[in-house]
């Protein structure tokens, strides 16, 4: 009887699962308003899925942030009527101390978005194109760098430069002293190969070790305690090993995973499943919250595409959040804007009871 009461009682201490349990942070000595972000994370995911979109609010198709007195606020809003839950930002080119970041987004802009968005009740995700440190080249540049930083002193050097500026940044972040709380993503989608972090541009060992000195120059040396730190690969192929580039539970706080929809729904909808899947069975284990940090069909070309092919295949999974891509231009766009074929259908994604949107969250 006591060993079945202990079991019950190991079986029941996965907070995931049940209540919410004091979590095991890659910061242990996190800010207010990182931990209530956290618990937010943990309920909101109770009830749903929190809708998110890439530069939501600093531009969408036809329209920027701070230029000609236009008055959309965000191309979500303009076909759902509501704000999105969360709001991606990139930082690329905050390294290079540039006033705009690699989408020609004004660092200044951004932080005024960020504050706006944390303010009304919204959560901030933040990814980092940054570029190659050894050639100038941008991310996409596969030079081999990780080893070089890692071993490298004129390239450590560099990297302790950038990654002050990256503190610098997050620093500037602050609403009544309290510095806004950033779920940061960084050096995603590894196990691919495009990116000079990635599969065959730098070694497992060597991609996690950059990670933890990540990690420890950003929480150690630059006193920030306001950072969720997110590892998300690319959608998985058979033979991929989710943990293969993982850095340690110690260094991680929430699983992610990235997912295209590159114009065969079929493949992309057996991918989330398949892939959430596992993410959510290895979140389960490690008392780690989960998410789809990013996804998208450029273009929206397929009719009814939220409804019926993201809807159906995430309602149910418990995941924390969901990520579209940027909308750029009438090319480059992952949500429907005004005029689009499929803003009725974003709209009705939006009535969906598992879709939390900022109106959600605020409740
Ligand atoms: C990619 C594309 C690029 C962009 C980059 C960083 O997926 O959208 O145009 O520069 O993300 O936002």
């Amino acid at each position: 009887m006591i060993l079945f009461l202990l079991f019950l009682n190991f079986s029941c201490t996965s907070f995931y699962n049940e209540t919410y349990n004091k979590p095991d942070l890659v910061d242990k000595n996190p800010s207010m308003n990182l931990k209530k972000v956290h618990k937010k994370l943990f309920y909101s995911s109770k009830k749903g899925v929190a809708i998110g979109h890439q530069d939501a609010t600093s531009y969408g198709v036809g329209w920027k942030y701070g230029e000609n007195k236009k008055t959309i606020t965000s191309d979500a809003e303009q076909v759902s009527g509501s704000l999105p839950a969360v709001y991606g930002f990139d930082i690329g080119h905050i390294e290079l101390n540039n006033e705009y970041n690699l989408d020609s987004v004004s660092f200044n802009s951004m932080r005024n978005l960020i504050i706006k968005a944390h303010n009304q009740g919204g959560l901030i995700t933040i990814s980092w194109h940054l570029d190659n440190p050894v050639t100038a080249g941008n991310s996409w540049d596969k030079t081999p760098a990780v080893s070089k930083i890692l071993k490298d002193e004129k390239y450590r050097i560099k990297y302790e430069l950038w990654i002050e500026r990256v503190a610098e940044f997050f620093k500037s972040l602050k609403v009544n002293n309290e510095l806004v709380p950033i779920i940061f993503r960084p050096f995603h989608e590894m196990n691919g190969s495009w990116f000079w972090w990635g599969e065959g541009n730098c070694s497992a060992t060597d991609y996690k070790t950059l990670w933890q000195e990540t990690v420890k120059l950003l929480r150690d040396k630059h006193n920030l305690h306001n950072l969720l730190y997110v590892y998300s690969p690319n959608k998985l192929n058979p033979e991929n090993d989710y943990m293969k580039y993982y850095p340690g539970d110690e260094y991680v706080d929430i699983l992610g995973i990235d997912i295209y929809d590159f114009n065969d729904s079929e493949a992309y909808a057996k991918s989330v499943v398949n892939d959430l899947n596992i993410v959510k069975s290895i979140a389960n284990k490690k008392n780690k919250l989960f998410a789809f940090t990013e996804t998208g069909l450029e273009g929206v070309k397929t009719q009814n595409w939220f409804t019926k092919i993201v809807y159906p295949n995430i309602e149910n999974t418990g995941a924390s959040w969901i990520l579209f891509w940027r909308n750029a231009n009438k090319k480059h766009h992952y949500l429907p804007y005004k005029g689009h074929h499929n803003a009725s259908d974003f709209k009705a994604f939006k009535e969906k009871p598992k879709t939390l949107f900022l109106e959600d969250l605020s409740n």
